[in-house]
């Protein structure tokens, strides 16, 4: 077994190219984790043996199918639906759906790249998988949101279970689409078990999910900032998104004493220079999520809020930053903004929202900069405890599941700095990140042999 040991990092990633073609965030998401897991094995011997990093690179199946349903106005209408199988390794697939118009082959393939190692860092047991359609709920009535649910799974279920693929929600999925999505599951397999997290409270959920991937993130800034004997309290934030992630991440920066100035959606950003406080948070989230309005009229609404159409909000001088919005939302230049306007520390709420060459500014200026694989894990971690109960068919109490994720944050924090210090004293988050998800997976599959 002698195959690769002296491929370079661009060697490797012209074969992911030619065998990817076309799939730019799929490449994009695997040059990141490549450049630091290139460093790292280059010294053991087992890891180039075995091929890892090329066989983590090649998804377990990808499985892409027809979604069929009728539209109010009796039109048919079809879909692609999708479920990537990356890795299981070290669990049961685990990651998110994704109902949005730019679904693809490459973005559900990166985001199940990308879920493998975040589930790793986690430290439960759940392998990496993603799934989605490129279906759009916006302006769809409650009863065509339903039809597609159900027709969404009633071949997805062939693929899922809850030993084998247990999948939760993303952008465009929440407990409306999850409820539905289970209820027909539960119909088709007569079954009632924890095949998807995420669930409402009534029937199996887990408190704290629905909170946990923005508090998460901003627990882990919070880390970050106390290794450099830092805090929130005082500080101002720029945010994007605002959906489960930005609303809830905003949440917790304002409990912990921060200053929240921006939230965004597809359409552009709103500046409230005073705050953004908890009052006008619900306000947000009734708007924006419940009643699925225009996150403009916000600066109708609020005095001295202004409203930047078409426009991102990196622009705006801050402390800390928050991208909780989607993939490649920060380009290279407007990470270099944000650092010259002062901006020292960067917590990824959503997944890979920070491009390529952002996360070299980033590292080069040696703030402190937490990838979407470490710092938004809390998510699909209080998913994993969601899991657990739904095992035990047990409820756990919130103050417990609290704990848990803070615990669990606090340990993707120790276990990036495990892996990431650098000599300057400073910790390199990125290298941290993958390395540390990459050995637990990576020894998994040695212990299997070659399958
Ligand atoms: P939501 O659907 O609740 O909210 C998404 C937000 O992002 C909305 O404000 C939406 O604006 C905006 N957005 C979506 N697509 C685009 C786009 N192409 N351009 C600009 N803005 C866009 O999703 P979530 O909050 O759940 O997810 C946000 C991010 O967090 C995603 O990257 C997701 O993968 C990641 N994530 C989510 C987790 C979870 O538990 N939900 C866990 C870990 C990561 P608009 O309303 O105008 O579409
Ligand atoms: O990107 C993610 O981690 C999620 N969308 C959550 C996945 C999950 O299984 O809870």
């Amino acid at each position: 077994m002698k195959n690769d040991e002296h491929v370079n990092l661009e060697q490797f990633m012209a074969g992911v190219e030619r065998r990817n073609p076309h799939e730019t965030e799929f490449i994009q998401a695997v040059r990141e984790v490549s450049e630091d897991i290139f460093e790292f094995i280059q010294d053991k011997k087992k890891y180039h043996e075995y091929q890892i990093l090329r066989r983590i690179a090649e998804p377990d199946r990808v499985i892409s199918f027809r979604v069929c349903w009728e539209d109010d106005n009796h039109n048919i209408r079809v879909q692609r639906g999708y479920r990537v199988q990356n890795n299981n390794s070290i669990g049961p697939y685990k990651g998110g759906i994704r109902f949005h118009p730019s679904v693809s082959q490459s973005i559900l393939k990166f985001l199940a790249f990308e879920q493998t190692f975040k589930n790793s860092l986690t430290g439960l047991p759940m392998g990496g998988g993603k799934g989605g359609a490129d279906f759009n709920p916006k302006g769809k009535s409650e009863h065509e949101v339903m039809r597609f649910c159900q027709s969404f799974m009633t071949e997805l279920y062939r693929h899922v279970g809850d030993d084998t693929d247990v999948p939760a929600g993303d952008i465009g999925v929440g407990a409306r689409e999850i409820g539905f999505m289970f209820g027909q599951y539960k119909r088709i397999t007569n079954k009632f078990t924890g095949v998807l997290t995420g669930k409402g409270l009534a029937f199996g959920g887990s408190l704290v999910r629905t909170e946990a991937t923005g508090y998460g993130a901003v627990y882990f800034l919070q880390e970050m900032l106390a290794h450099r004997g830092d805090e929130i309290n005082g500080k101002t934030a720029v945010i994007s998104g605002a959906g489960n992630v930005a609303t809830h991440a905003a949440e917790k920066i304002v409990q912990l004493g921060g200053k929240v100035l921006t939230l965004s959606d597809s359409t552009g950003f709103i500046h409230d220079p005073v705050g953004i406080d908890q009052e006008k948070i619900e306000w947000v989230k009734e708007h924006k999520g419940v009643r699925r309005g225009n996150l403009a009229e916000y600066a109708t609404e609020h005095k001295g809020a202004t409203w930047h159409a078409a426009e991102k909000p990196w622009s705006v001088p801050c402390d800390m930053a928050l991208p909780c919005a989607t993939q490649n939302e920060m380009n290279g230049a407007e990470a270099a903004l944000l650092v010259s306007n002062g901006c020292m520390a960067v917590s990824e709420g959503a997944n890979m929202p920070v491009d390529l060459d952002g996360v070299h500014v980033f590292k080069d200026a040696g703030i402190c900069y937490a990838p979407g694989k470490a710092a938004n894990a809390g998510g699909v971690a209080v998913s994993g405890l969601e899991m657990s109960q739904n095992s035990a068919r047990l409820s756990w109490s919130e103050e417990q599941l609290q704990q848990q994720l803070k615990d669990i944050m606090k340990g993707i924090h120790s276990r990036c700095v495990e892996y990431g210090s650098l000599d300057n004293g400073k910790v390199d988050y990125v290298k941290g990140a993958n390395i540390a998800g990459f050995v637990k997976v990576a020894d998994a599959m040695i212990a299997y042999g070659v399958v």
